[in-house]
């Protein structure tokens, strides 16, 4: 099989010169970086308000078109309009087991007109949807294929459990086309073991952006063929799209609008956010009252606080992870009063409860923390909160929680943490910082010492964190002198 990033995905679906469609999918992997195999099942007549023939293709043209590809370098078909029971049957008998299918589940256009007839949807029932890696159904479609109404966020769920059953291993049943017209666009992801919102900014003046469905779909299946997680493709592409809406052009008499694709987003307002269903109200934290943390030690003793804080020290962590609980508190409790007398923000990492009934300048979570942990009682205690992030998924979940600042990790390898994530470098640290645009403090962490810190600064990161680089350095207060100089603006 070809290598999944640079491998081209396949693409199968109508062409539509109103702009949805193939042109719109093409468009959407250009952007991304991914190249295009196109396989044409209708060409059809229709523009933002009408469909005057579906134009579709025999299914004996379509299964030519299958036979010219070499599927061995394909590992991701995304498919749009198929138009009839016998494409539909065609393409599930041409696409070979180990292809992952991301199955948009085109029934008709957004002006109504239909586009796959009742045995297709039949035939696309049982035999693409069983095959699903993700179904992508508009609230019309999730019902037409459910037969359950998804008025509400219960009955999605329901719904999109019916296309589980059949087979599929995931559903993201979308918001846009919703009766209810927050000002707020959600999504919902469901797969066999979790669910999930991701909601996102319903761009107002935008009415009747074409192709946004196709584009999503797209976008999903050009992320999971660069080798992304299904999570991170998930909100790469509903940022990538939200961001084409935010950028579309008005049709003349400003009756609809064309998307403009330009590929990953470039503000985090484009980023949806990421929470549980069951998230009742979010609560909110104080900032840090700075953007720009500092030279940010990490370490496992009131000792090491004792020994860093002379030195300049102004952010600092402790981070014990075993021990007795009464020699954590007792920690915990030194660490607050020796901090607190000198002004200095000390982040307890983990152990939220004691943070708070010492008063704690702030509480440091991993993402696995933030399902246990009292976020209220954290932040009706005025305490700040920092937590973790590795990858969009959960750079998503946090901006839900818009906690006092985000740590980026790993940057660089590290032995103090096991962790099954790849280094990011220093690269993705400067999109991470041209993406937050200021909105929140970044803390870059993992491997850094003071040669990489001074590549760290050139991206413009307000903070860098460290534990090796000070606690196993040769000279632990040389090490923290330099780093600290090196910070100084
Ligand atoms: N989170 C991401 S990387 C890391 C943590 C806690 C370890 C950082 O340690 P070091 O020694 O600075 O690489
Ligand atoms: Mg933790």
């Amino acid at each position: 099989m070809g290598s999944p990033a640079h491998s081209p995905i396949v693409i199968i679906g109508g062409t539509d010169p109103g702009g949805a469609g193939l042109s719109t999918d093409i468009q959407v992997a250009q952007s991304i970086g991914c190249s295009v195999l196109p396989v044409v099942t209708a060409v059809t007549a229709q523009s933002h308000d009408r469909v005057l023939d579906s134009g579709l293709m025999s299914a004996e043209h379509v299964a030519r078109q299958l036979e010219c590809i070499d599927f061995t370098y394909v590992s991701v078909v995304k498919i749009g309009m198929l138009g009839s029971a016998k494409i539909v049957q065609t393409v599930a008998a041409l696409i070979p087991e180990h292809v992952r299918i991301v199955l948009d589940p085109v029934l008709g256009a957004s002006s109504g007109g239909a586009l796959l007839t009742k045995s297709g949807v039949v035939a696309l029932k049982m035999l693409l949807i069983p095959r699903a890696t993700l179904i992508t159904p508009n609230s019309a479609e999730l019902r037409a294929l459910s037969g359950i109404a998804p008025d509400d966020t219960k009955s999605i769920l329901a719904a999109s459990r019916e296309l589980l059953s059949l087979g599929a291993a995931a559903v993201f049943a979308k918001g846009g086309h919703s009766k209810i017209l927050e000002d707020v666009c959600t999504d919902i992801y469901a797969d066999t073991t979790q669910h999930y919102a991701l909601s996102g900014t319903r761009w107002p003046n935008r009415v009747n952006v074409r192709g946004t469905g196709c584009a999503l779909a797209t976008a999903i299946a050009c992320f999971l063929n660069q080798g992304a997680r299904m999570a991170d493709a998930l909100v790469m592409a509903r940022a990538a799209v939200s961001q084409s809406i935010d950028l579309a052009v008005a049709v003349t008499d400003g009756s609809a609008y064309w998307a403009r694709h330009h590929g990953m987003p470039a503000h985090v307002r484009y980023v949806p956010e990421q929470r549980r269903i069951e998230d009742a109200i979010v609560p909110i934290f104080p900032d840090c009252g700075t953007r720009d943390l500092g030279i940010y030690p990490v370490v496992d003793s009131v000792d090491w606080i004792k020994k860093l804080l002379p030195l300049g020290v102004t952010t600092i962590q402790l981070r014990i992870k075993e021990g007795p609980s009464d020699d954590i508190e007792q920690q915990i409790l030194d660490a607050v009063r020796y901090c607190a007398s000198r002004k200095v923000r000390l982040f307890i990492n983990d152990h939220w409860a004691l943070a708070i009934k010492h008063g704690a300048y702030g509480v440091h979570l991993g993402q696995e923390d933030i399902e246990t942990a009292d976020l209220q009682a954290i932040a009706d205690a005025g305490l700040r909160l920092g937590l973790s992030s590795h990858c969009w998924s959960e750079v998503a979940r946090a901006l839900a929680i818009k906690p006092g600042y985000l740590a980026l990790g790993p940057i660089y390898a590290t032995t103090s943490k096991e962790m099954p994530w790849v280094p990011q470098g220093a690269a993705a640290v400067k999109q991470w910082v041209d993406l937050f645009d200021g909105t929140i403090p970044l803390v870059a962490i993992g491997g850094i010492n003071l040669a990489r810190a001074r590549i760290l600064k050139q991206t413009g990161v307000g903070s860098v964190a460290m534990i090796s680089a000070i606690t196993r350095a040769a000279d632990y207060a040389k090490a923290t002198r330099d780093l600290l100089a090196l910070w100084e603006p």
